[in-house]
This record gives C-alpha cells, sequence and structure tokens, in this order.
C-alpha cells in the first residue's frame, strides 16, 4: 500500500541535518568544554559574536575552521577577487556569463510588478515592491566547491535590485578561498566577499560588527549550524527556506532510458548525501537501472561517496500504477522531481509538491543546478509543501499605498465610523468624523 512505500520513502531522505559527524561533536566539545546539543552550540555562537563583534568572530574562525585571520584578513581583498577572475579559464567566465544572462532573464521575467487598481472613482490602492538593501548570501565551502551557487544567489538579488550584496564562504580551500568562486564573484560585481562560515558568519551578518555591516536578509544553502543559527537570528532578519541535503524522485515509464535515469540517480547521490528515488509501474526498468548504475559509478570521480549515499538514501521503487506514483511523489514533497515519461506535462498535472521539476528525457535535474535560469537553492526535506525556492521575488518585500479623495472618503465613512465605534475606538471615528 501506499502508505507503508512512503514510509520507505521517508527512510530514504538523507538526513536534514539533525546528525553532526563525531569529529564535529569532539571539536564544539573542545571548544565549549561541555557536550552541547547543535542548538545549544549555535545559541552560543551568535551570542557571543552578538556581544563580542569581531573578536568573537576571529575566535571561532580559528577554533571551529582552524583559520587564525586578522580583523584585517576577513574580507577578501578587491585585488584577490580581480586576480582570481584574471587567472580563471576564459571558457569558465563565458560560461559565466552565459549562465548569468539565462538566470537574469528568468528572475526579471517572474519579478512582481507593482499593481495598482482604482476599485472605485476617488480611490486608489497599490501593492508595491521595494528590493531589500542589503543581503548576505552564505556560499558552502566544505565538501566541494560550489561557485554555481554564487549564481544562483547573486543574480536572482541583482535582479530584484539588491544594492549591496556580502557573500560569506569558510575559510576553507573550497570556501573563501576557491578561486573558481573568487572569479565568479568578481565577474558578477560582487565585491563584498568575507572569509567566515558556519554560525558566526550568519550571526555576524545578522547582528553586524565593525568589519561586517549588518544585512537585512541572509539566504543560501549550508550544513546544520548555518541551519540553525539562520533560525536563531530569524526576527532580527529575514531568511531563506532551509536548504539541506539534496533530493531527487525520478518518475519513469518504458520510454525512459535506463542509461539516463541511472546517470541522473548518481549526480544526486554524488551530493552524499543526497536522495536518489526512482519510482516506476515498468517492472522491466528495476533490474535495467540497477545494473546501469552499478556500471556507470565504477568511472565517477567520486564513486565511493557517491555509492555510501546511494547505499543509504536511495530506491528503485515499483509501484500499481501511474496514479500511485503521482500520488506518492506529492505526499513525499521533493526538492526536486524529474518525470521521464512519454508525457510528462500528464504527470506535472496532479503533482503540487515539488522545489522543482524538470520534464522530459532531455532535461536532467544539472541543468537546473547549472545554468537554466531558476535558482537552485531549493527547499528540502518535504519543506516545499509550505516554502518556495529561492528567486527574485525573495528578494523584495511588498507594502501598500492608499489614496482617498473627499468624495470617496465621505462614501466609507459611515463602515469606518461603525466599526470604530464597536472597538470603542472613538478617536479613530473622530479622525473620518471631523472631515466629513
Ligand atoms: N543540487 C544542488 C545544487 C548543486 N548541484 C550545485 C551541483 N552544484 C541543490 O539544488
Ligand atoms: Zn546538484
Amino acid at each position: 500500500g501506499s502508505a507503508e512505500i512512503l514510509q520507505q520513502l521517508r527512510d530514504k531522505l538523507s538526513p536534514q541535518g539533525d546528525v553532526v559527524s563525531p569529529r564535529g561533536r569532539a571539536l564544539t566539545e573542545e571548544v565549549f568544554g561541555a557536550p552541547l546539543t547543535p542548538i545549544e552550540v549555535v545559541g552560543r555562537i551568535c551570542q557571543e559574536v552578538q556581544s563580542g563583534g569581531t573578536k568573537a568572530l576571529l575566535k571561532f574562525n580559528r577554533q571551529l575552521d582552524k583559520a587564525d585571520l586578522t580583523a584585517d584578513q576577513l574580507r577578501v581583498p578587491a585585488a584577490d577577487l580581480a586576480a582570481a577572475h584574471a587567472a580563471a579559464d576564459p571558457e569558465l567566465i563565458e560560461s559565466i556569463r552565459r549562465i548569468r544572462d539565462n538566470v537574469a532573464t528568468f528572475q526579471k521575467a517572474i519579478l512582481h510588478r507593482d499593481v495598482t487598481i482604482q476599485p472605485q472613482p476617488g480611490v486608489t490602492l497599490t501593492q508595491r515592491y521595494v528590493p531589500l538593501r542589503r543581503v548576505g548570501v552564505c556560499v558552502p565551502g566544505g565538501a566541494a566547491a560550489y561557485p554555481s551557487t554564487v549564481l544562483m544567489t547573486v543574480v536572482p538579488a541583482q535582479v530584484a535590485g539588491v544594492a549591496e550584496i556580502a557573500v560569506v564562504a569558510p575559510p576553507t580551500p573550497f570556501g573563501a578561498y576557491n578561486q573558481d568562486m573568487l572569479a565568479t564573484c568578481h565577474e558578477l560585481g560582487v565585491t563584498e566577499v568575507y572569509r567566515m562560515g558556519g554560525a558566526q558568519a550568519v550571526a555576524a551578518l545578522a547582528y553586524g560588527t565593525d568589519t561586517v555591516p549588518a544585512v537585512n536578509k541572509i539566504v543560501g544553502p549550508g550544513n546544520l549550524f548555518v541551519a540553525l543559527a539562520k533560525k536563531h537570528v530569524y526576527g532580527t532578519v529575514d531568511i531563506d527556506s532551509f536548504a539541506g541535503p539534496s533530493e531527487v524522485i525520478v518518475i519513469a515509464d518504458g520510454t525512459a532510458r535506463p542509461d539516463f535515469i541511472a546517470a541522473d540517480l548518481l549526480a544526486q547521490a554524488e551530493h552524499s548525501p543526497g536522495s536518489a528515488i526512482l519510482i516506476t509501474w515498468d517492472e522491466s526498468l528495476i533490474d535495467a537501472v540497477s545494473n546501469e548504475v552499478a556500471k556507470q559509478l565504477a568511472s565517477l570521480e567520486r564513486s565511493e561517496l557517491t555509492l555510501d549515499s546511494l547505499e543509504a538514501f536511495g530506491a528503485l521503487i515499483l509501484v500499481r500504477d501511474e496514479a500511485q506514483a503521482c500520488e506518492l511523489t506529492d505526499s513525499f514533497a521533493p526538492e526536486h522531481l524529474h518525470i521521464e515519461t512519454a508525457n510528462p506535462r500528464d504527470q506535472i498535472a496532479n503533482i503540487k509538491n515539488s522545489g522543482a521539476a524538470f520534464l522530459g528525457h532531455h532535461t536532467p535535474v544539472a541543468l537546473g543546478d547549472y545554468a537554466a535560469g531558476p535558482s537552485h537553492v531549493l527547499p528540502t526535506g518535504g519543506t516545499c509543501t509550505w516554502a518556495a525556492g529561492l528567486s527574485s521575488n525573495s528578494f523584495l518585500r511588498s507594502g501598500s499605498v492608499t489614496e482617498f479623495d473627499e468624495a470617496a472618503m465621505k462614501q466609507i465613512a459611515p463602515d469606518v465610523e461603525r466599526l470604530a465605534e464597536k472597538e470603542g475606538l472613538t478617536a479613530h471615528a473622530r479622525s473620518v468624523s471631523i472631515r466629513k
């Protein structure tokens, strides 16, 4: 039955961040002198950075990321950004430019526009959208370098009209010292890049220090500590949704190629952890895909990590029919959904819950990860039932503008006065009646 399959699927979800490695646990115990839970650790870090500013930030850089930086070294010098760009592979720079254009074109097209109505003569009502002034972007730098994340966060912010963008990346070779990431920042015109990561970077962005001015919103993926820190500072600043370990559900029918499906599952598992699940009603696909996965795995650069992830968080699931595949997928609410069937639009019409959907045999998720246009920063762990992926609209806030002329005010006045009297708020009533 569907309920049992769904439970098995949920067990295949890679840890959404409630797991800390033994190394991480030992490190925080050493730093804080007590075995604290991740939430406690993040609470302590945020508090210390809020009260201690740059000094606390540098201390956590040293203790947690083993980077002994001075206050002057916290921000990547302009010369380093320019040098990384100058030394970059020219073809990489050309790809970045084309991707930026793709992302900008889509993000511009979907941008909310001010809406004004005149419901009756003399009344003008507007919903207007205003860009946030200053935002912080978290770029991960632990297990891999992610120049693509710079593109998928910074370009939507620029399209929305954000004036100041501060990028933070941990002081690691895959983070703030990654030359491709720095070259991407430079190409996009980002001049503010900081060598800091984890909860301490989120706290510095939220509260501001004398070296890092506070922002209005913090976005971007990160590990458990980054996610918990974003929750901690929400209310002081806005945050985006939670982008945890990556997931994909592939729905396939008999028209799908087993080698394509295997490649798609492996691409997701490569994030390690990354959940990679096939749902099909075509029995022959199960063995065929399984054989292809084994065949392709050997030639991958990260084959061991990918295999670990597949064993823990991979699944090939045979369902009764197309309807059950759609029902299960909708209940699971995956971050990525890839429909490899003859008529994928038929299935997507019946599936509301997915962070991002990819249709057809020629649309691997990697197109969206790197180049298509929608951002790859997406809600994971079933949170797409209430959260949206990052977009240019994530960097706007809305406000209303109301204007009445005298006649229209007099017309609406009795309703206002009546409700104000009922609430016992006679000053409210008089502010209307005095104008009549
Ligand atoms: N699949 C990731 C994004 C990514 N993939 C970056 C490769 N690089 C989360 O959507
Ligand atoms: Zn990916």
